[in-house]
């Protein structure tokens, strides 16, 4: 049977409706407790015997084999060789989006990013210190999954937080390794495939130190740090279900950032875009995997129908066509609404990952929006240069959660102090404040610490 890409089409006006539309949008992230589990013992064996253990998981997963951990660091030199390994047209696409990623979170530092402090009439001081992180460890999924953008969108933000040492892990399985699908029995080498690709974008984004190794025992060892692996401050960027539970597990002796689900496009369409062009950008979040959602919300019922026709026209054409498919016939959904209106609504209720108002009106539009990781205006604003190089961070809320979180940004790798210094004249005022307040919770050394700044000194209060 020919290939075929439905999505569900239902109508906002159906009894139906709600029931239809709670059930496709339905996602759970729960992970399988065997996974779990695997991954609790490898944690526990990486901080138990450190180099030793990802040495040993490395060869057992990936079949690399090495004399140890220090022989599976990349070097600069290397991640620069991969650099200029890349033909012309690759390196100049690769330096070009990292120019403009940069640029944009500098931007973004500028504007939220920087220490500010202001003085009461008394001289009391108060503020706020913004501090980058000492050290972080960006994860990179291996084989397929690995996306050299998404090196740039977590090394760069970190980079222009101020970051010293950016520790990137990236698995490096041998072919035909346990890791790479291949037999099962890993075939051990010294030495993987690496992605060049990879390599250079972690070069151009300012990596410090890199080391092929991946899985719930990279970031056990970023986590605990090891002999050879720095211990780190904060952990980010995607992986597999083991490195999901991994990042959880940890979570607490290092931060993290969000756990992403499936990618998502959501696009709100007035009609006035070619219907190919919509189409096409429907397939490029479906072609991610085959549990990315992607949907249409539109109150113009002939245009559906046409993005329809372009689906079932250019399906065929896209190497990737099966898990389009599969993706766009399982969680895919073409919604006909009562107007533009409703379609905002909607969008702000289901709080997509990616929101691309197809619109000759997006500025009408967009003050109606509320919920979304990144919002694309206008039928020009293609979802996949936000992926690779409009400027703004690719990595971003995905299901639901835009409701409650941002984009991977500067802030993520910042952290902000609080500044206090109070003038003799200010602890007057909040000596006594703070007295009483104290008295009225039992604490009498809190209270007895700003009494004995006022002048004159007050008599203790007895407990009450
Ligand atoms: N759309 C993905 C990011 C990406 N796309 C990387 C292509 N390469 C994030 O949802
Ligand atoms: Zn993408």
């Amino acid at each position: 049977m020919a290939l075929h890409a439905k999505p569900l089409q239902l109508n906002t006006a159906d009894a139906g409706f709600e029931a239809a539309f709670a059930a496709r949008l339905h996602w759970s992230a729960d992970t399988d407790a065997a996974i779990e589990q695997r991954v609790a013992d490898i944690l526990a064996d990486v901080q138990k015997r450190g180099d030793a253990a990802v040495l040993e998981y490395t060869q057992r997963f990936d079949g690399l084999q090495a004399p140890d951990v220090k022989a599976l660091e990349i070097t600069q030199a290397e991640l620069k060789a991969a650099l200029d390994s890349l033909p012309a047209a690759q390196r100049e696409a690769l330096q070009a989006a990292a120019a403009r990623v940069r640029k944009y979170h500098e931007a973004q530092k500028k504007a939220s990013g920087e220490s500010w402090s202001y003085r009461d009439e008394d001289g009391t001081l108060l503020g706020q210190k913004v501090t980058p992180l000492d050290r972080v460890g960006i994860y990179v999924p291996g084989g397929k999954a690995a996306y050299p953008s998404s090196v740039l969108m977590n090394a760069i933000p970190a980079h222009v937080a101020g970051v010293q040492d950016i520790i990137m892990v990236v698995p490096t399985p041998v072919r035909g390794s346990v890791a790479t699908g291949g037999s099962g029995e890993a075939a051990v080498s010294s030495r993987g495939e690496r992605n060049e690709l990879v390599l250079a974008a972690a070069y151009v984004a300012g990596v410090t130190r890199a080391f092929t190794v991946g899985g719930a025992q990279a970031v056990g060892a970023l986590a605990y740090g090891t002999a050879t692996i720095p211990k780190v401050d904060k952990i980010t960027g995607p992986g597999n279900a083991y490195v999901a539970s991994a990042k959880k597990r940890v979570f607490g002796t290092v931060g993290i950032d969000m756990i992403a689900g499936p990618s998502e496009i959501l696009v709100l369409a007035d009609g006035s875009t070619p219907a190919e062009w919509v189409a096409m950008d429907l397939f490029s979040q479906a072609e991610h995997d085959e549990l990315a959602q992607s949907i249409l919300l539109c109150p113009d019922a002939a245009y559906i129908a046409e993005v329809q026709a372009a689906i079932d026209r250019l399906l065929p054409t896209m190497p990737r066509r099966k898990i389009i498919a599969k993706s766009l016939n399982d969680r895919g959904a073409l919604i006909l609404t009562r107007s533009m209106e409703e379609a905002c609504a909607i969008s702000n209720r289901i709080a997509p990952e990616h929101l691309e108002v197809s619109s000759s009106e997006p500025h009408r539009w967009e003050p109606l929006l509320r919920h979304a990781g990144a919002i694309f205006l206008g039928a020009f604003t293609s979802e996949s240069l936000g992926d690779y190089c409009a400027g703004p961070n690719h990595v971003l809320p995905t299901s639901g959660t835009a409701r409650f979180s941002s984009p991977l940004g500067v802030y993520d790798f910042q952290k902000r102090s609080s500044l206090i210094e109070v003038s003799e004249a200010g602890a007057q005022p909040l000596g006594r404040i703070a007295a009483e307040l104290a008295y009225g919770e039992g604490l009498q050394a809190h209270a007895r610490a700003a009494e004995l700044r006022l002048n004159p000194v007050p008599p203790m209060r007895e407990p009450t």
